[in-house]
């Protein structure tokens, strides 16, 4: 299960609005015979790849996969059916799938003698690739990751507004990574003004990657001028005409997208943070004072220290001189509803 976890890490970013699923075929004797990752949207699912490559070593094997396989004919064809015609014995896997329209697999496989376990390795799936995914297709609108880099007293610029460069190098480079393992990018207008970021994934020789997160602009007033980087032939752009992070979210999830990744400024993110719209907090603290800048967030409807969102830390990690702390909002009241 954790080399079907890796190998779905691989294809994070690839396969929205599919889910990026792992899956590995053990031959009667228990050996590797086939491994596989999820297709881009239209190619073939994590079990089908892993088949593929295992051929009739399948057969009396096991496949081990990270989430239940479906049971129904989307743009491919129902993954039951390929396990039952290589005649794969027994089937592993760690998540249910939780979308209606695939979800039953495991039945269908029970109900054709083939021996079915759950739920291995669930937790770590559940943190894993398929957070994102899971979390949109129980909720109905994409995972946002919170990102921002500010000084040690929490500015995100120094009083004059310039910001070059309050994080590390390291740093920069670590969140512009992330950019390749999501859907869309959004920024509020006044990110646009203010810097006139290009919001592309580029790679270490600063290329152009093939794939591009969709660039967002929320712009309720009209602010961004045609001449702005982000309106750019590099990547598509979508400029939504609302500051209501709900329904710039819903229209995200229509479009497809599982995972956004907000970098706007501090307003923008008080209003997602205010709406119970931060998933994930992906912070990277420099240390240097700006004293009187702007704070990372501005008003996120928090009046007193009852009100406060704490987050639950996943992980902290020394970035250069900066530390990258990621962590989740522990209110989950606040996160639905
Ligand atoms: C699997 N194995 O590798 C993945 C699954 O539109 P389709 O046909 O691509 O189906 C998409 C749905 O299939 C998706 O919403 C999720 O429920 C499931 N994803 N299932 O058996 C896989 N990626
Ligand atoms: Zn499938």
């Amino acid at each position: 299960m954790r080399r079907a976890l890796a190998l779905a890490e691989n294809v994070r970013g690839l396969t929205s609005p599919n889910t990026p699923v792992g899956a590995v075929i053990l031959d009667a004797d228990g050996h590797l015979a086939g491994a596989g990752a999820t297709a881009p949207p239209g190619g073939p699912h994590a079990e089908v790849v892993a088949l593929q490559m295992a051929g009739e070593r399948a057969r009396g094997g096991t496949a081990v996969v990270t989430l239940e396989p479906c049971a129904h004919t989307g743009r491919t064809g129902p993954c039951t059916e390929a396990l039952l015609a290589a005649g794969v014995a027994t089937v592993v896997y760690a998540v249910d799938d939780p979308n209606p329209v695939a979800a039953g697999g495991a039945e269908v496989l029970r109900g054709r003698g083939v021996t079915v376990r759950a739920g291995v390795l669930a937790d770590e799936a559940e943190a894993g690739a398929l957070q994102a995914w899971l979390h949109a297709t129980r909720t109905g609108r994409p995972f946002v990751t919170w990102k921002f880099a500010a000084s040690l007293d929490g500015r995100v610029a120094a009083a004059d507004r310039t910001a070059r460069w309050i994080s590390s190098r390291a740093s920069r480079l670590d969140a512009h990574a992330f950019r390749d393992v999501v859907d869309a990018i959004v920024v509020g207008s006044g990110t646009v003004l203010a810097d006139d970021p290009q919001l592309t994934a580029r790679d270490a020789d600063d290329a152009l990657r093939d794939r591009q997160p969709l660039r967002v602009v929320l712009d309720r007033r009209h602010r961004v001028p045609p001449t702005a980087r982000v309106l750019d032939d590099a990547a598509e752009t979508l400029v939504l005409d609302t500051a209501v992070p709900r329904f710039a979210l819903k229209a995200l999830f229509d479009r497809g997208a599982r995972h956004v990744l907000l970098e706007g400024g501090p307003t923008l993110a008080g209003a997602f943070v205010e709406a119970g719209c931060v998933d994930e907090v992906i912070a990277y603290i420099a240390p240097v004072l700006l004293g009187a800048g702007p704070a990372a967030l501005n008003d996120a409807g928090i009046n007193t220290i009852a009100d406060a969102l704490r987050l639950h830390v996943e992980s902290i990690a020394p970035l250069g001189d900066d530390v990258k702390i990621v962590g989740r909002p522990s209110r989950a009241a606040r996160t639905e509803g």
